[in-house]
């Protein structure tokens, strides 16, 4: 793997129109994990299992990392919001195997465990990385939802907030 810079991070991802393979496709049950996103980062992340996921969304997201799109949960809030995504193996906790977890940007009311969660990823932030500390990987969250939101404002990418998919 290349040699990736925390300290020096671009803050926006992606060319004028989504790159292939993007948009992808993302769709399935919000699953229960280890409830460690709000507790410990201040950052809830809602999973989709790996496994519901497309061929095509499964070989485009082979790159563990971070990623940025837009995401819909069916229910009494089911607006479309910005979200940033990571996928991989959680390094910083030693999980054991591959997670899809997806934080929206927007504040809920309440918990949407077991609802329907569809999600359009547009491009990709930066790689999985293992950290010292929980403050550092919580800087680096606060840094990607800054990207994210500097990435998906422009109309390309906005566009993506109406497609027919969310409908
Ligand atoms: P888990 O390990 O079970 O995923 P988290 O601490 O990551 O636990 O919390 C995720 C849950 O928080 C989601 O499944 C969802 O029900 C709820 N939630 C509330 N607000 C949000 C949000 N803005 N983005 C993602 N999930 C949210
Ligand atoms: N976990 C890591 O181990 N390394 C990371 O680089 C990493 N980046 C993340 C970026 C974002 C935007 C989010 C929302 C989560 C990230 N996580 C990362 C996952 C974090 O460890 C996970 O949300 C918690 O373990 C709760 O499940
Ligand atoms: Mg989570």
């Amino acid at each position: 793997m290349t040699q990736y810079d925390r300290s020096h991070r671009p803050s926006i991802c992606g060319g004028d129109q989504p790159d292939a393979p993007f948009p992808v496709y993302l769709s399935g049950e919000v699953k229960r994990g280890f409830q460690r996103g709000s507790r410990e980062l201040g950052c809830p992340t809602a999973n989709l299992d790996p496994e519901d996921q497309s061929p095509e969304a499964a070989t485009a997201l082979e790159n563990l990392g971070v990623y940025y799109g837009y995401a819909r949960v069916d229910g009494a809030d089911s607006g479309v919001y910005p979200m940033v995504m990571s996928v991989g193996w959680n390094p910083f906790y030693k999980n054991t195997h591959k997670t899809i977890e997806i934080h929206i940007m927007h504040a809920y009311s309440a918990d949407f465990y077991g609802s329907q969660m569809r999600a359009i990823v547009l491009g990709y932030i930066r790689p999985e990385l293992d950290y010292v500390s929980t403050e550092a990987l919580i800087a680096d969250i606060k840094t990607d939802i800054q990207v994210a939101q500097n990435s998906l404002a422009r109309p390309a990418y906005s566009a993506y907030a109406t497609n027919a998919f969310f409908t």
